[in-house]
């Protein structure tokens, strides 16, 4: 469940460790099972506001983000206080065209912290032919690179955002997983994924953790989960926790959370592609 000194430094060094076991396969497969099961009432895909903030939806997502087989090795990375800001679906169908340009998620979340981790669950296969995520070495380390909103179609980013220069995908490291494993990187650190020409679908939830001192510095008002020590700091609204999947008593707090953080994500955007 903790991470090894080496995998410490190599978080500091190269900015992402994996794999890191988490669920047991029954726990994940119910995991799956109680998505697709929102899926199929929804038409078969997730709207896109339920695409964020989806702890707030789902109860053992909520769970996941608590649970210290997720939190031990945030915990050894960025101390004791954390908030969870964000939970996000990533999910691509088998065959789909689907993929993510290569970015770096501080230059538009309005995250004032260098320290925040985004720990990414597996719920299906998600190994290189099924698109998984890669991350280029150290580039947690340098400036910010230039991106380019780019809006293509295929791409899940919400602008298309792109890096223009300074990355060369013969460096670019794979990060396969297995159902019930994560990959953890800082977000500061460039990375990417390609379509998925498996025969499964490739379903992945991020969990974005970050220190308690960290404040929002380009929305008026922001949510967090408050899952591990204390906060003194109070710059996020602490989210209100499901008793059940699709929570009737919270529903109308997930909307304005994943609300603000569309606006966020869409600051100073030429178009609102809706993806989030
Ligand atoms: O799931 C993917 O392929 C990309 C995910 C991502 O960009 C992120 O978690 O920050």
């Amino acid at each position: 469940m903790s991470l090894t000194n080496d995998q410490i430094r190599q978080y500091e060094q190269e900015g992402y460790v994996f794999p890191v076991d988490v669920l047991t396969a029954s726990e994940v497969a119910a995991c799956r099972d109680s998505l697709e099961a929102a899926e199929a009432k929804n038409g078969g895909k997730l709207p896109p506001a339920y695409r964020a903030k989806s702890h707030l939806l789902f109860k053992w997502l909520d769970d996941v983000i608590r649970d210290e087989r997720v939190l031990s090795p945030i915990k050894q990375l960025i101390g004791p206080n954390i908030l969870c800001w964000n939970t996000i679906f990533w999910i691509k169908d088998a065959g789909s065209e689907s993929f993510v340009s290569w970015h770096q998620d501080n230059t538009y979340w309005g995250l004032s912290s260098d320290k925040v981790i985004t720990a990414w669950l597996a719920l299906s296969p998600a190994q290189t032919e099924n698109g998984c995520m890669r991350v280029m070495p150290g580039t947690h380390r340098g400036e910010s690179l230039t991106h380019e909103d780019r809006y293509h179609t295929d791409n899940m980013l919400t602008r298309g955002q792109e890096i223009t220069r300074g990355v060369d995908d013969a460096h670019a490291v794979h990060m396969p997983l297995m159902p019930g494993q994560m990959s953890i990187h800082n977000y500061r650190l460039a990375h990417a994924s390609g379509p998925n020409s498996g025969v499964d679908r490739r379903i992945g939830v991020s969990m974005h953790f970050m220190p308690a001192d960290t404040e929002q510095i380009v929305g008026d008002w922001d949510s967090a989960a408050l899952v591990s020590g204390e906060d003194k700091f109070q710059a996020f609204e602490h989210t209100p926790r499901p008793t059940r999947d699709f929570d009737p008593a919270i529903m109308a707090f997930q909307v304005k959370a994943s609300d603000a953080v569309s606006q966020i994500l869409y600051n100073g955007a030429t178009a609102n592609t809706a993806k989030l």
